[in-house]
């Protein structure tokens, strides 16, 4: 604990449980068996006064973060951000101190280069398929999608063991992506958001569709996270979208 000095620092977590950012937050406090409380932010309404104080950007999440008798409160804000320092005050295998070992420099720069694969090559192609305009373009923007998996993401994977470059545990680099990755399995729930021959293809991508199992299995990302409804109220958000355009 050497960000705390020994005393446990206090965690307030301003979140919404159907962001995939905030998402991020919940799955590493949870994998990093910090305890924390929980503001939760109407994401409907206008940002109110108080809570653009804290964050001036108005999204979610923020975390204060609070070690008493040492650290006055302080604002993280922007998901990675948050979960990094997270992951760096308490060193852990999710995320090995960079001078943890010879090689943990290493680790750390391999998962950084798979978040940020999957930040610039899949990440921008998820949401164009939910808004394609037909169904021609939906299947072409799928197969973008996939495409990218299969190039960018699929090679990485090689290694992993069960987790991310051969770990044994849950690491960053599943907490960043899991949110992504459980949102598009379960918006196969409803054909019209995102047939199921998407899953089916993923699927039959031997790295990743074991390694996705795991992530989509793993509690720490289905402790907040609605999985059921998850389909609907996207659909609903979507059509709001629509209506307003
Ligand atoms: N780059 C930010 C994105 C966070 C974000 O977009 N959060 C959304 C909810 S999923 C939000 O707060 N939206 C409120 C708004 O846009 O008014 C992060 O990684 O934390």
């Amino acid at each position: 604990m050497a960000q705390t000095n020994g005393t446990h620092p206090k965690i307030l977590l301003y979140t919404n449980h159907g962001c995939p950012y905030a998402h991020r937050a919940h799955i590493t406090l949870d994998e990093l068996k910090l305890p924390y409380e929980e503001v939760i932010i109407d994401l409907n309404t206008p940002r109110p006064q108080w809570y653009l104080d804290i964050n001036p950007r108005g999204l979610v999440p923020t975390i204060k973060y609070t070690v008493p008798g040492l650290l006055d409160e302080e604002i993280i804000t922007e998901s990675e951000v948050v979960a990094r320092f997270l992951a760096d005050a308490f060193p852990s295998p999710f995320l090995p101190g960079s001078k943890e070992s010879p090689t943990s420099a290493l680790e750390r720069a391999r998962i950084n280069f798979f978040i940020d694969t999957w930040n610039s090559k899949v990440g921008n192609t998820i949401f164009p398929i939910l808004t394609a305009p037909d169904e021609a373009t939906k299947r072409t923007k799928i197969d973008v999608f996939i495409a990218a998996i299969e190039k960018e993401i699929e090679p990485l994977l090689a290694n992993a063991k069960p987790f991310f470059n051969g770990s044994e545990a849950f690491t960053l680099a599943e907490a960043i992506i899991a949110p992504f990755i459980v949102r598009t399995y379960d918006y196969t729930a409803d054909e019209s958001l995102l047939p199921k021959s998407v899953v089916e293809r993923l699927d039959a991508l031997p790295n990743f569709g074991k390694w996705a199992k795991l992530v989509r299995e793993r509690e720490s990302v289905n402790k907040v996270y609605d999985g059921a409804s998850i389909a609907k109220n996207t659909k609903a958000r979507l059509e709001k979208m629509k209506a307003k355009v």
